[in-house]
């Protein structure tokens, strides 16, 4: 197994933003991943690198002035007067006006930004930001726990070097806010795996496929609860190869939301940490430059393992990992196993039992055989 260099993105404050009392959403798995890759001794086999924060200027290559002014200057004393006076940015309680909310998106946007630089450059092989992947944020609306798409930022920095990019997003949810930025375009490819049916955002049909110019380079692919790692694997392999084969992609970025896994608080999948991690490491022997980001994933302990885990996966030392999790600052919120694994549970595969995963399968792939090659 040939070595990558490799680029990981951290800023040691995003642990200590909180979106509320009760929000699913927890910055601190992003310290609780990276204390975990630190004591699985992973720090002097890559380049640690501090981003730097996007600045409100960087943001508007994709936000509206008005949207990101307004987020630079809310506080959770003024956000009901702000979203009273005609303004509707933030949606509820998905969506809070937390203390140092703007700091949080810089940081999460700088991540992925400085990572798509360093792909560009050709400094890197593979790029990581676990604090990026918020897939949901539209040009000027907060959405589902996201107010900076810091994914399609980077997506437009590489698209500055490269004549193709391919999103993959392995998140339970739609990658909808992705989706939409770039559904117009031939240059981007955005595939998203995700549940569909009475979930949110409710979108991503396969009858959302793109238009004009980028008509059929919107690939969706809706599955049902309690999809397995096999189930998972014999879709996405056969999808992604043929993306590979039609689009041939200069370059990869893969959102690897982690309420995709068994067990998550939000999600309803059934896949293991190896199914999971099987993304990644497919898309790591392409051999495209390839960047690595985060997103949903609300099982704290569980983000921890399957984003560390991954880190190795980028490193191609995932078969020297100890399976026993090092001791570490929050080694008793692994027990009481205190292994490294996300198990998989008793669920039923709704995928396979009316043969939809099959059906589902059979469409994207009709819709890329039509694509001009
Ligand atoms: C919560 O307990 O389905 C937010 C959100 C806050 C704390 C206290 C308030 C309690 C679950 C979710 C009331 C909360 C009501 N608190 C939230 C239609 C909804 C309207 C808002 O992984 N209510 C909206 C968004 C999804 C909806 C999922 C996934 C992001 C990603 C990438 C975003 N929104 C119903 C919910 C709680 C909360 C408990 C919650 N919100 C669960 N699912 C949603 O794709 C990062
Ligand atoms: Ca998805
Ligand atoms: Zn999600």
């Amino acid at each position: 197994m040939s070595k990558r260099r490799v680029a990981y993105y951290y800023d040691s404050d995003v642990g200590a933003y909180t979106y509320g009392l009760g929000h699913p959403m927890k910055p601190h798995r992003i310290k609780l991943t990276h204390d975990l890759v630190s004591a699985y001794d992973m720090m002097d086999k890559m380049h640690i690198l501090r981003p730097k924060r996007a600045t409100p200027e960087a943001m508007t290559a994709f936000h509206t002035d008005e949207y990101v002014h307004f987020l630079n200057r809310v506080t959770p004393e003024t956000a009901e007067e702000l979203t009273y006076h005609g303004t509707r940015f933030l949606i509820g309680e998905d969506n809070p006006a937390f203390e140092g909310l703007f700091e949080f998106c810089s940081i999460s946007a700088g991540g992925t930004l400085g990572a798509a630089q360093r792909i560009a450059s050709g400094a890197a092989d593979i790029a990581i930001n676990w604090a990026g992947g918020l897939h949901h944020a539209k040009k000027r609306e907060a959405s589902g726990f996201c107010y900076i798409n810091d994914i399609v930022l980077g997506i437009l920095e590489l698209l500055r070097t490269y004549p193709r990019v391919l999103y993959i997003d392995i998140d339970c949810h739609h990658g909808d806010g992705v989706e939409e930025a770039f559904y117009t375009t031939d240059r981007v490819m955005t595939c998203s795996f995700h549940k569909f049916g009475e979930y949110f955002p409710g979108t991503g049909t396969q009858d959302d496929k793109g238009r004009g110019k980028g008509k059929g380079y919107a690939v969706n692919v809706p599955l049902k609860d309690g999809i397995t790692d096999e189930s998972f694997k014999s879709v996405f392999e056969p999808v992604i190869t043929k993306i590979l084969e039609v689009f041939r992609p200069s370059a990869v970025v893969l959102q690897c939301g982690a309420d995709s896994l068994s067990g998550d608080k939000l999600g309803c999948f059934n896949i293991t940490m190896h199914g999971h991690a099987h993304c990644v490491q497919f898309l790591r022997k392409q051999n495209i430059p390839l960047i690595l980001l985060g997103g949903g994933g609300y099982t704290v302990k569980n983000v921890a393992r399957a984003w560390t885990y991954e880190t190795a996966c980028a490193l191609g030392i995932e078969d020297d990992i100890d399976p026993n999790l090092p001791w570490n600052e929050y080694f008793e919120w692994f027990g009481p196993r205190y292994r490294l694994e996300v198990m998989a549970n008793n669920m039923d595969d709704c995928n396979v039992k009316d043969g939809s995963l099959e059906k589902v399968r059979v469409t994207a792939l009709e819709q890329l055989q039509g694509l001009p090659c």
